[in-house]
């Protein structure tokens, strides 16, 4: 009897039926980051990162060229079970030489990412860059004072969502675009009002600039305080919330932008009990927001627990937001593409009705009892079957990152 036999009898009597929960999670997009490949950087050098956010760390091989990022984003496709998207940013775009304006930007400048896409079959999502960028180094963009600055920077963002309407076209789905600006004060500000006011106007100029639904749907990023940006953020939780309340779009929760003992799991069924959907960037802050590696630890069950508990499968849109550069970046990126897609495989082998059964007797005893008994489940080895049905390395894959790192990334 192998293993995995063994391990499917004990989830089959607690009524979990494990080929459905296979077929169930290998179906959840999940959105990958194309920016902890090469630290945030993009290719049009205009500036090194800012906007209160900050990689850290030096390890050798990091991408250099759309062409090598691309190659490291195919190796890490293949280490990770389930179905894929790919999350770019406006840096990423490439020109045939020239300079790239962002207010400018078009389509054209991201055909080799739409061929890509194209070639392995991964669908593209999208975000305006309102930071690393010398319109933006006084901290302020969407609701910078200066006319002519903000002016700009509703122009990238009117030239993005037609670009991600493009991408919409091209892979026959909705492409999420999502919008995070670093907007905010490092001391104490007299006027909280007029920069949301401004923010909110930007928003509004950007939006009204009709484009197809069905190819590109609108987040908005909120956060608390970014690095430089301590007293005052103009993109709230408050200031998005409403906005996307009231005008129809979606909120994105970054799990690494809210006060430290607050978690993003709990926010999910209230938002959807008002809102059709929800972006998630997927991060994990260590004391504060920084976006280290995602692990599989107590808050990504509960994000994957909610969202299957409560089939969101698709209304909850999954992205990944981190970005390391101590440590080899694929290595990296795969670590926490693997630690999400096992969150919401253990997700789907719970045995949510007899919890939720407990739960309604009001049986709290045994509800936490099943819960801490549940942590006992062979996972393993329902891990190791999942990465074998959905054709990728399980034990042992990170001897493919090292391979990897002899071959392509130790020559850079
Ligand atoms: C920053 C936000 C934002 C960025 C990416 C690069 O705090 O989390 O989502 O990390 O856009
Ligand atoms: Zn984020």
């Amino acid at each position: 009897m192998s293993l995995y036999s063994e391990a499917e009898k004990i989830y089959k009597a607690l009524g979990v039926d494990v080929d459905a929960a296979f077929r169930r999670v290998a179906d959840i997009p999940v959105s990958i980051h194309c920016w902890q490949g090469d630290d945030v950087k993009g290719f049009e050098n205009s500036g090194s990162l800012d906007g209160g956010i900050a990689v850290t760390g030096n390890y050798p091989g990091c991408a250099r060229t759309p062409e090598e990022l691309r190659n490291d984003i195919d190796k890490v496709l293949s280490l990770v079970p389930g179905a894929k998207r790919l999350n770019v940013h406006a840096i990423y775009a490439e020109s045939d030489g020239g300079k790239i304006e962002r207010n400018n930007i078009t389509a054209a400048n991201f055909k080799n990412w739409m061929a890509w896409s194209k070639a392995n079959n991964v669908p593209l999502d999208f975000n305006p860059t309102f930071f690393a960028h010398p319109m933006a180094a006084d901290g302020f963009t969407l609701s910078n004072a200066d006319p002519a600055i903000r002016k700009y920077w509703v122009e990238h963002g009117i030239a993005c969502r037609k670009i991600a309407a493009e991408f919409g076209k091209a892979q026959g789905g909705a492409c999420i675009t999502n919008f995070w600006a670093p907007d905010g004060f490092k001391d104490t500000p007299v006027d909280r009002e007029a920069p949301r006011a401004r923010l909110k106007q930007s928003l509004d100029e950007i939006f009204a600039v009709e484009v197809d639904e069905q190819y590109d749907r609108d987040a908005l990023e909120c956060k608390l305080f970014g690095i430089g940006a301590e007293s005052c953020t103009i993109g709230s939780h408050e200031f998005y919330m409403s906005y996307a309340m009231k005008n129809n779009k979606m909120v994105c929760l970054d799990a690494g932008h809210f006060h430290p003992t607050e978690v993003i799991s709990d926010k999910i069924s209230s938002v959807l009990l008002f809102a059709d959907e929800l972006l998630l960037h997927v991060s994990r802050g260590v004391r504060w927001d920084s976006d280290h590696v995602v692990i599989l630890n107590d808050e990504l069950y509960a994000i994957a627990q909610e969202i299957l508990r409560h089939n969101y499968d698709k209304r909850v849109h999954i992205g990944l937001d981190y970005f390391d550069a101590s440590i080899n970046r694929i290595g990296a990126w795969a670590v926490g593409a693997r630690a999400m897609q096992k969150a919401l495989l253990a997700a789907a082998l719970e045995p949510t009705q007899l919890l939720k059964e407990v739960e309604a007797a009001g049986d709290n005893t045994s509800r936490l009892a099943l819960l801490e008994d549940c942590k006992n489940l062979p996972f393993g080895a329902m891990w190791q079957a999942y990465c074998e049905y959905c054709k990728v390395p399980g034990e042992g894959w990170i001897k493919q990152v090292k391979d990897y790192e002899k071959e392509v990334l130790s020559k850079r």
